[in-house]
């Protein structure tokens, strides 16, 4: 059974649902530039439109009241408030329909939580080097800034950056996602850190400017699958297991929850692949800055992305160069008794979300935890009747209720992904995660609710009349 006051939430992001991309005077971002000039997307998709909830959104506002979510969690399109990506710039219309989504909800009596970025840089900040760049960093807090100011009276839970780790990996070194980017090996690293940089400049500036009165909370949302030895007694799988959980959760969770920097496992084998290579210095691993704020400290809470899990093994890299799949050096395979839903990356695996929480209590320091994100996806002719997902969506929550009833786990909220199907990023409109089926072919973007929707709608009316435990 779930306290009283637990949140119960569906989340989106700007780019992937609102279109209306250069509407009012909104600036192009780097996903713009992507799927008009690159084909990199199914179909050659792009979010121009998406579910035009840029002009729909008294329709999602009846989806999110329909479900009986207690929290909404929205991104930001920084390129909509502010074009070029500095304040000096404001569009006002971009302020007016953030401010209208906001008032609408707490109308309603739904809490917010903004993502200030969800992918989407301005094409301009990209155009001066982008999250490569070390000033990213202070363009991200001015930006950061003016939303605290702007909206953070109404506002009291910020996520800065989603998924550091999605942007820096496929952004930057395999490509799949703007800005498309294969610099194998470094760029990663740099951008990164640079995430991070960003991300604690905009928490010191709110707990040391806005906190005090606002009383707001402010986090990151990291993504990590749940990765365990394939052979428990084979001591390389789990050091193999070890280290994937380093690279993905620990790489963005250590310097700020544990010792201010990397993982000691992820620098050395970094260091241990750039010597193989003839290198004897450290050059892609930056070290944190004296000179920046303190990453150590600067999350309010634990914000979870998690998908599916992982059974890892060592080796089955075969990067001649350098890369950070052969920095990584693992294999990883799926279980042959997990359920693939739609799409062949997501492995059903309820228990393993059950695992990594408790992980994230153990090494992280017991923080509260939010799950800003799961969800199970849908490929192929549209099923309105859904079991499977309501399946997913049953047995998941339960998972979580033992995470906090059995292992003590800190879980002060759960959000679905996602409130309507959308544009899936490089699967387009392909893949559909919503709670809400849309009908992408009919100019009103129809949404109706699928059954595992209405599932969701039960489980959270359950425990919103259950006694408090
Ligand atoms: C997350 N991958 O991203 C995002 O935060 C959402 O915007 C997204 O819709 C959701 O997961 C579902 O995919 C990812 O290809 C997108 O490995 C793609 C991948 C991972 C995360």
């Amino acid at each position: 059974m779930f306290p009283r006051d637990f949140v119960w939430g569906a989340a989106t992001s700007a780019y992937q649902i609102e279109g209306g991309w250069q509407a009012d005077g909104k600036g192009a971002s780097i996903w713009d530039t992507f799927c008009h000039e690159k084909s990199g997307v199914f179909e050659n998709q792009n979010g121009d439109v998406a579910c035009n909830s840029y002009e729909l959104w008294n329709k999602d506002l009846e989806c999110i009241q329909q479900l009986g979510l207690t929290h909404y969690r929205l991104s930001f399109s920084w390129s909509r408030l502010l074009p070029d990506g500095t304040p000096k710039n404001v569009n006002q219309r971009g302020v007016q329909y953030y401010n209208r989504v906001i008032n609408d909800l707490l109308a309603c009596k739904v809490s917010v939580m903004v993502t200030l970025y969800h992918f989407d840089l301005p094409q301009a900040i990209q155009n001066l080097g982008g999250w490569k760049s070390p000033g990213v960093a202070a363009l991200f807090n001015d930006y950061a800034k003016f939303c605290f100011e702007t909206f953070g009276d109404r506002v009291k839970l910020w996520i800065t950056i989603n998924e550091p780790h999605t942007c820096a990996k496929l952004g930057h070194e395999v490509g799949l996602h703007a800005p498309g980017l294969k610099e194998k090996g470094t760029a990663a690293y740099m951008v990164g850190h640079n995430m991070l940089r960003a991300h604690a400049m905009a928490w010191h500036s709110y707990n040391s400017v806005y906190r005090a009165t606002q009383k707001g909370e402010v986090s990151l949302a990291l993504n990590s699958d749940w990765f365990e030895p394939l052979d428990p007694s084979c001591h390389e799988d789990v050091t193999s297991a070890e280290r994937d959980l380093a690279f993905t959760l620990g790489w963005f969770a250590w310097p700020i929850f544990v010792t201010g920097d990397y993982p000691d496992i992820m620098r050395s084998a970094i260091e241990t692949q750039s010597k193989m290579m003839g290198y004897s210095g450290d050059m892609r691993l930056p070290r944190f800055s004296k000179d920046d704020p303190p990453v150590l400290g600067t999350a309010d809470f634990f914000a979870l992305n998690y998908y599916t899990s992982r059974k890892v093994t060592s080796g089955g890299c075969g990067d001649q160069m350098l890369s950070m799949k052969r920095d990584l050096n693992v294999e990883e395979v799926l279980d042959p008794s997990w359920p693939v839903c739609g799409v062949s990356w997501l492995a059903v695996v309820p228990c393993g979300l059950r695992k990594l929480l408790k992980y994230i209590k153990d090494v992280f320091n017991n923080p509260k935890v939010y799950i800003t994100e799961n969800g199970f996806a849908q490929v192929g002719p549209v099923q309105i009747e859904d079991v499977d997902r309501c399946e997913f969506y049953k047995s998941t929550i339960s998972e979580v209720a033992k995470a906090m009833e059995e292992d003590g786990v800190n879980v002060c909220g759960y959000f679905a992904w996602s409130l309507m199907d959308n544009f899936e990023w490089a699967d387009g409109f392909s893949v559909r995660f919503g709670l809400f089926h849309v009908d992408f072919s009919d100019a009103e973007l129809s949404r109706t609710i699928y059954q595992s929707g209405q599932e969701y709608a039960k489980i959270i009316a359950k425990s919103k009349s259950a006694s408090p435990i």
